[in-house]
């Protein structure tokens, strides 16, 4: 950099003031590592530093040891506000914990970490200092980032899992977790706004440990940022992840793919069935108004029902997932598919209205649901196939 150039314009100062963070802690009977783990906390977050927003930790457990009057005892200690929720039945293990504790928190920012001091606290404020700088909506702490580590993975085996199962969750979410590295992260904060997106979409259900994997799915957070860290060994206690934990996430995965087919395939019948009625009516019009032949006529309504579906398929159900940019070369692709299945509609309605006897209109309706099942499969899989990454 020169010394000769001009000096910056100030900006004018913008008071805003910090966000607020909520850490939300799940324990599985942790008394040995609690006092360590708040220390450290509160010396991450003083409460009295300069610029510091509001900070307060609240633990999620299922213990069967004492874990939550160890933390009720070093709260008193600590200079931030810390409470325990022990949960009288553990639903939905590690992950049901920490969805439970998010809705019980109000700050603007959610920080999810182990109790067992494997994600240094040390990198609380950076997480969020990402989030803020970067305007993301999930900044996630990565063992697989430039700089990162997961050596704190006790032995092969477990790494081996490990990267086993990072591998299978992007390739079985390519979009979702596209700009995510290290998805079986238990490490990271989110805002609000994103979780409750995902709770008023189709509400949180996770399955074992992968809460993260979760997140991204179902809230679709807008922008992500990630941090390297160093997975560390665990303070003291034992590790309660075990092999049922592998299937369960196995489960978790299907569940959450399935999910998301099962909705489009809601939208596109909502859509497809809507479709019918400018369909009939243009159909109806066209018979009665003009005394049109009801095979031209459904030709023609038929564009009126498809450009119909076009418009909300395309700008609704299927935004992010476009292979093709421009918007009339997909029309067009659309209209080609959609006029296709005439081939099979008109000698299907010539057959109901001659040999059934059923007017035009009714056996249009008819073969409208037949041939309707045929279109969804084919531009599912066929037309918005998904892009990998
Ligand atoms: N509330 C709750 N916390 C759990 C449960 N299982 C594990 N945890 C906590 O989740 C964190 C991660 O668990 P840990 O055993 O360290 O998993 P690992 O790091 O994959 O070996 C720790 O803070 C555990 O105490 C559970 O069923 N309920
Ligand atoms: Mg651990």
């Amino acid at each position: 950099m020169t010394t000769s150039s001009p000096l910056p314009v100030p900006t004018p100062a913008v008071v805003t003031a910090p966000p607020a963070i909520s850490l939300v802690v799940p324990t599985f009977n942790e008394a040995a590592n609690i006092d360590e783990l708040l220390s450290r906390i509160c010396a991450a977050l003083p409460p009295d530093a300069p610029g510091a927003g509001a900070v307060d930790v609240l633990f999620v457990d299922d213990s069967t040891d004492n874990t939550p009057e160890v933390v009720r005892d070093a709260a008193l200690r600590c200079p931030i506000p810390v409470a325990v929720h022990h949960r009288p039945e553990p639903h939905g293990g590690l992950g049901g914990a920490v969805v439970e504790g998010i809705t019980r928190t109000t700050a603007t920012w959610i920080v999810v970490m182990d109790a067992d001091l494997q994600h240094p606290p040390g990198l609380i404020p950076e997480l969020i200092a990402a989030g803020e700088r970067t305007g993301a909506e999930l900044v996630v702490a990565s063992r697989y980032a430039d700089g990162g580590s997961r050596q704190g993975l006790a032995g092969g085996y477990r790494m081996l899992v490990s990267g086993a199962s990072t591998l299978v969750a992007k390739a079985v979410f390519p979009r979702a977790l596209h700009a995510v590295s290290d998805p079986m992260s238990g490490f990271f904060a989110i805002r609000r706004e994103a979780v409750e997106r995902g709770l008023s979409g189709e509400g949180l259900r996770p399955l074992g440990y992968k809460i993260l994997l979760e997140l991204a799915v179902r809230c679709r957070p807008r922008g992500v940022a990630e941090l390297p860290y160093e997975f560390g060994e665990r303070f003291a206690g034992e590790s309660k992840s075990t092999l049922k934990e592998g299937l369960r996430f196995l489960r978790h995965l299907a569940l959450l793919r399935t999910a998301e087919s099962r909705a489009r395939m809601i939208a596109f019948g909502l859509v497809g069935a809507s479709g019918f009625l400018p369909n009939l009516a243009v159909l109806w019009l066209l018979i009665h108004g003009t005394g049109m032949h009801y095979v031209p006529a459904e030709i023609i309504a038929n564009q009126a029902g498809l450009l119909w579906n076009f418009l909300i398929i395309d700008s609704l159900v299927y935004r992010d997932h476009r292979r093709q940019h421009r918007r009339s070369l997909r029309m067009l692709s659309f209209g080609a598919l959609g006029n296709a299945d005439l081939v099979v509609r008109i000698p299907l309605l010539a057959l109901l209205v001659t040999a059934a006897g059923i007017p035009p209109v009714p056996a249009t309706a008819l073969s409208l649901i037949v041939v309707f099942a045929l279109r969804f499969v084919i531009v599912d899989r066929v037309l918005y196939r998904r892009r990998q990454a």
